[in-house]
């Protein structure tokens, strides 16, 4: 078989896909750049000194810097030279990061999570890099948060890196969901899942149950009907790794349900713990260019029009029987 890189893919299918233009592309080779950087860094993280607190001098006598701020550093850099984008933002910082004007600018803008999952590293635990693009409407030279606020269904593409027992990358720009393997002999992402499509049904939910006390009645009965075998119904496995693309990818491939409901601890501000545009937006979009659905319980992740940057959202995605489920248990 024919072995086929992201880039000779995008260009493979460039009638379909506006997107296959030079800066696009552009925009994909340096994030993959960043991407292979941070799996490196992953991969040694057991040997070189990345792992433990920033502040810390390591052999060299360089300041120690946690991996995640590293992975956010990679992109950063990496990215604002690409003359590509107008801004950025990172889940790791708190405001939107402007492109500095020694830069030329173009017209997208990267949302990113460099780390997700990043407590699980210490643990050697698969984790993942989150992204998503948008468009800029406005022809301005200095984009405001404003424009960057965009509902998910305006992405033009969103994907991640995971770095697990291989690193892969997984992305759409709306025409399919294509995932590609790193093959650290030559150094490139190859193209080994094509046109990923979910299983329309599963066999697994994926929760953190420790939160079960938190749980108002509706989300209750949503995690009790996974459990439920009477009369027939099909049992259900449950898996939770706690590293949203390790547990997200396995939703893709085998399907059923990842769940992170929200938390009613304080009656007054019942909320989730994902983050809407670093890690449920870019999801959303995926799964449901494989078929799949995401929601917050009561309505469709990519509806959401986000307010603030670092907004939160209860994320219910997955395979379509499994997320209907949910929709129809906080309905009735
Ligand atoms: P960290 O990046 O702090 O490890 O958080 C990971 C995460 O945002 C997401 O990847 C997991 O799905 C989720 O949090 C796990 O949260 P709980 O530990 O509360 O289950």
């Amino acid at each position: 078989m024919r072995q086929i890189t992201v880039i000779e893919h995008l260009l493979l299918h460039q009638k379909e896909n506006p997107l296959a233009t030079g800066n696009f592309t552009r925009l994909l080779t340096e994030l993959i750049l960043a991407a292979k950087i941070i799996s490196r860094a992953v991969n040694k993280a057991g040997l070189m000194d990345v792992l433990g607190e920033t502040g810390e001098i390591n052999v060299q006598g360089e300041e120690v810097q946690k991996l995640d701020e590293f992975a956010n550093r990679v992109i950063i850099h990496r990215l604002q030279r690409s003359g590509v984008l107008c801004a950025m933002a990172s889940e790791e910082n708190a405001d939107i990061i402007e492109i500095p004007e020694k830069y030329s600018k173009g017209k997208y803008f990267l949302v990113f999570d460099p780390l997700d999952g990043s407590s699980n590293i210490d643990a050697n635990v698969s984790i993942g890099t989150i992204f998503s693009i948008y468009k800029q409407e406005k022809d301005t030279d200095y984009p405001t948060l404003g424009e960057l606020l965009q509902k998910g269904s305006q992405q033009v593409a969103a994907g991640y890196f995971l770095y697990g027992s291989s690193t892969m990358l997984v992305y759409s720009t709306g025409q399919g969901v294509h995932g590609f393997t790193l093959d650290p002999s030559v150094g490139e992402f190859l193209l080994s899942h094509p046109n990923i499509m979910i299983p329309k049904k599963g066999k697994i939910y994926s929760v953190n149950e420790g939160y079960f006390p938190f749980w108002d009645d509706k989300t209750k009965q949503v995690i009790a009907s996974f459990k439920d075998v009477s009369a027939g119904k099909s049992s259900y496995s449950l898996r939770y790794i706690g590293s949203l693309v390790a547990d997200f990818h396995r939703t893709l491939l085998y399907g059923g349900i990842f769940m992170y409901p929200k938390d009613c601890r304080d009656p007054k501000k019942p909320r989730g713990k994902l983050r809407l545009l670093y890690e449920a937006s870019p999801m959303a979009f995926l799964v449901e260019q494989a078929g799949g659905m995401a929601v917050d319980g009561e309505q469709r992740i990519l509806d959401i029009l986000p307010e603030e940057l670092h907004q939160r959202v209860p994320l219910f995605i997955g395979s379509a029987t499994e997320v209907k489920k949910v929709l129809d248990i906080y309905k009735s």
